[in-house]
């Protein structure tokens, strides 16, 4: 854990100490274990700001003055209030400090979801949302992927059996494996021109690994009107990479397939500077004009272009967290940390 960390832990600990102890006994047992000149944590603290780079001294030593200060101070007032008699009301000792309640914080991936919205606000998207549940005519058919494709294999897939909505007796539902399905909800009710994103989860069994999770986030982006190119496509993702990521990330396109776009693009970002790890970070591509097609747009008049990008991947570029399951441990260790 590095010195901050230390320091936020030993805050927490020894107020929750101070502030809990009943009676002088234990305020004193509190007092030896954090502030004991001998053996006392803080002491420990102070040793290792010693011991600190140069570079960190002035701020790990300006947030270790504050910490003593605040948990000498919190000892010194407990110390009073644990002199002053009790004052018993209906059986409840008021002068007993109260439990402070934990500050929670915002999920990395909330926040993350967050920013990318913010940043696909400033170039002119605008946010809308879909079902998690989908038919297969939104997650399949109308993407142009038809019913032999083998991404339809209900092993490939979340199918619910849920009565009603089994093949043999009403209209298959399944978790849908992509955002891509929004854009066809959207294209559906409005005519173009259309400027939208949508972050949200989706379902795969796929094989966890560090990369790789059976539910994840991806951000759609769908730009649909008269002259959209696929420049403007790899304009956006580069200028969105770099607004989140720094302006230090490369972005690489391979020729792909996907059977809603074509052309299409798999798209990778540099993982450092070597130039020889990439990790892909997203599908997209021109829009087929079937999908457009079968949406009631006249692919004559219109073009446009998709994207799909892994929201975890880039939040695990962004602060260098290694593996994506940390993202569902629920660890607090790894959640206090953003
Ligand atoms: C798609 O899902 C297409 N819908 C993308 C697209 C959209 C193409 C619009 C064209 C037009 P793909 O299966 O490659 O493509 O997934 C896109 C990204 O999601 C991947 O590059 C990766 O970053 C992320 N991803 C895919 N599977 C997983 C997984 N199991 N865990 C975490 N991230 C994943």
């Amino acid at each position: 854990m590095d010195f901050l960390a230390q320091v936020n832990e030993f805050e927490a600990a020894a107020l929750l100490a101070i502030q809990t102890a009943g009676d002088t006994v234990a305020l004193e047992q509190a007092r030896i274990e954090f502030l004991g000149a001998k053996n006392g944590r803080l002491r420990d603290l102070q040793g290792s700001l010693g011991q600190a780079p140069r570079e960190n001294k002035p701020l790990w030593g300006k947030r270790f003055n504050e910490v003593k200060a605040r948990v000498t101070n919190a000892w010194e007032a407990r110390k009073a209030a644990l002199a002053q008699p009790a004052i018993v009301l209906g059986g409840v000792d008021v002068t007993l400090p109260g439990v402070r309640p934990e500050l929670g914080r915002r999920h990395p991936l909330t926040q993350t979801i967050a920013e990318f919205k913010e940043i696909m606000g400033r170039f002119g998207f605008t946010v809308v949302d879909g079902p998690e549940i989908e038919d297969e005519y939104h997650n399949f058919e109308a993407l142009n992927i038809p019913p032999d494709h083998p991404a339809r294999d209900p092993l490939d897939n979340f199918y619910l059996a849920a009565a009603g909505c089994t093949a043999d007796t009403g209209p298959a539902r399944l978790l849908r494996s992509q955002t891509s399905t929004v854009q066809i909800r959207i294209m559906e009710r409005n005519p173009p021109p259309i400027r939208i994103i949508s972050v949200g989860r989706v379902y795969r069994p796929d094989t966890i690994d560090a990369t790789h999770s059976c539910m994840f986030h991806q951000m759609e982006g769908l730009m649909v009107g008269a002259g959209v190119t696929m420049a403007e496509l790899k304009t956006v993702l580069r200028l969105f990479a770099r607004a989140y990521l720094g302006h230090d990330v490369h972005i690489r396109f391979r020729p792909s397939f996907f059977p809603f776009t074509e052309p299409s693009v798999e798209v990778d970002m540099s993982m450092d500077e070597s130039g020889e790890k990439w990790l892909e970070i997203g599908g997209a591509g021109m829009v087929d004009p079937n999908v457009l097609t079968a949406v009631g747009y006249d692919p004559e008049h219109v073009s446009g272009f998709a994207f799909g990008l892994g929201v975890e991947r880039f939040c695990m570029r962004r602060h260098r967290i290694p593996d994506i399951r940390l993202f569902y441990g629920n660890d607090l260790r790894f959640l206090r940390q953003f």
